[in-house]
Order: C-alpha cells, then structure tokens, then sequence
C-alpha cells in the first residue's frame, strides 16, 4: 500500500498541499526561520489575518488562508521551547501535531505538510523531537481513518532528511 507519511527535503512554503503548518510563535505576528519563510510568501493578507487570532498558546493550533501560497491553508501551531517548559516539552510538541491535525480534518484538508516543529530556535533535539512527530501523526491517523490522506514531513537539512527516513521506515 502507498506511504501516508512522506519525508521530503525542500521549502515548504513551495508546496502544493491543502495545508501547511507553521511553527510560529505566541503572538503569531511572524519571526524567523520557517514562520518567516512562510509570512514572506503568503504576503500582507496572512499577517492582517492574523492579527485578529488574538495569539496561540503553546501546543495549540490555529488556522489561516494561505493567501498567496500555493496551499490552501496554513495551521499555525507554537512548539514549546526546550528546557523552558517544565519538563512537558515532550507532551506539547505531540499536542502541536494532534491539534494541527484536528484543525486539518475540521477543514477537510487531505494532504498536509508539517515542518520539524521547534527543532530550530526553539531548540528540541532533532532525534526525539522527529520520534515524536512520526509517532503522534501515525497514531492520529490509525485512529481517525479516512480523512487525512498524505503528511508531509518536510526536512531543511540532509542530517534531518535521513533522520526522518529511518524512522519512517523503521515503523
Ligand atoms: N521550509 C521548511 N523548513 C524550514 C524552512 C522552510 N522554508 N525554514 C526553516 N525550516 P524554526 P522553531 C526548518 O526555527 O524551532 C521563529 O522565529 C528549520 O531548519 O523555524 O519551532 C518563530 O517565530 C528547522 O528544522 O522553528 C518562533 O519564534 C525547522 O524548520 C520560533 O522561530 C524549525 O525551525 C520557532 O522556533
């Protein structure tokens, strides 16, 4: 049977899925890194929308059009910043992949793309922090089959590309 769950190397904000997912951070007004890539190539509308969110706590999800992306939607979920999260850093990164998928199937979204959630500036360690994405989307979508068709892993880096890989093939 063919892969739901899809590791790729590139830019996500390129990509042609019904949505994407930024790490953003509480304020949801844009940053750095895959945030700002992804406020760069929405364009002005994203930030004007946003604005309205009233911000995103840690763990939460929230979403948006995708305005001048090529997705139709963007989910904004804010990863928790390691070491600064007493210890629940494990329990809120697996809530920014459950709650990004809730929204997902809400919006009848069937193809998503995630990118490694606060494994930059946030700095959770890639080897635990990619354990966690795969096993908690692989576990939403055994549990709610039939809406989510195709998760996209979405990697920077070749260290984080073959990181993901093994696990993918390891499940
Ligand atoms: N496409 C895919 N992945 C990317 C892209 C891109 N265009 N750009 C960067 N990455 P980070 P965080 C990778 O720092 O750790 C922001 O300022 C990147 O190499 O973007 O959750 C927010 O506003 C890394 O592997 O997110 C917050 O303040 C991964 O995306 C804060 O950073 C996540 O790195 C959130 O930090």
């Amino acid at each position: 049977m063919e892969s739901k769950l899809i590791v790729i190397k590139g830019d996500i904000t390129k990509l042609n899925v019904d949505a994407i997912v930024n790490a953003a951070n509480h304020s949801l007004l844009g940053g750095g890194g895959v945030d700002g890539a992804i406020h760069r190539a929405a364009g002005r509308e994203l930030y004007e929308e946003c604005k309205t969110l009233g911000g995103c706590n840690t763990g939460d999800a929230k979403i948006t059009k995708g305005y001048k992306l090529p997705a139709k939607y963007v989910i904004h979920t804010v990863g928790p910043i390691y070491g600064r999260e007493g210890g629940n850093e494990a329990d809120l990164l697996a809530n920014c992949y459950k709650n990004s998928l809730t929204l997902a199937v809400a919006h009848n979204v069937r193809t998503i793309a995630f990118p490694s959630i606060s494994t930059g500036a946030y700095g959770y360690p890639i080897e635990t922090a990619s354990k966690i994405a795969v096993t908690t989307v692989k576990n939403f979508l055994d549990e709610k089959k039939g809406y989510v068709e195709k998760v996209y892993f979405v990697t920077f880096s070749d260290t984080d590309f073959k990181i993901y890989q093994n696990l993918l093939l390891s499940l």
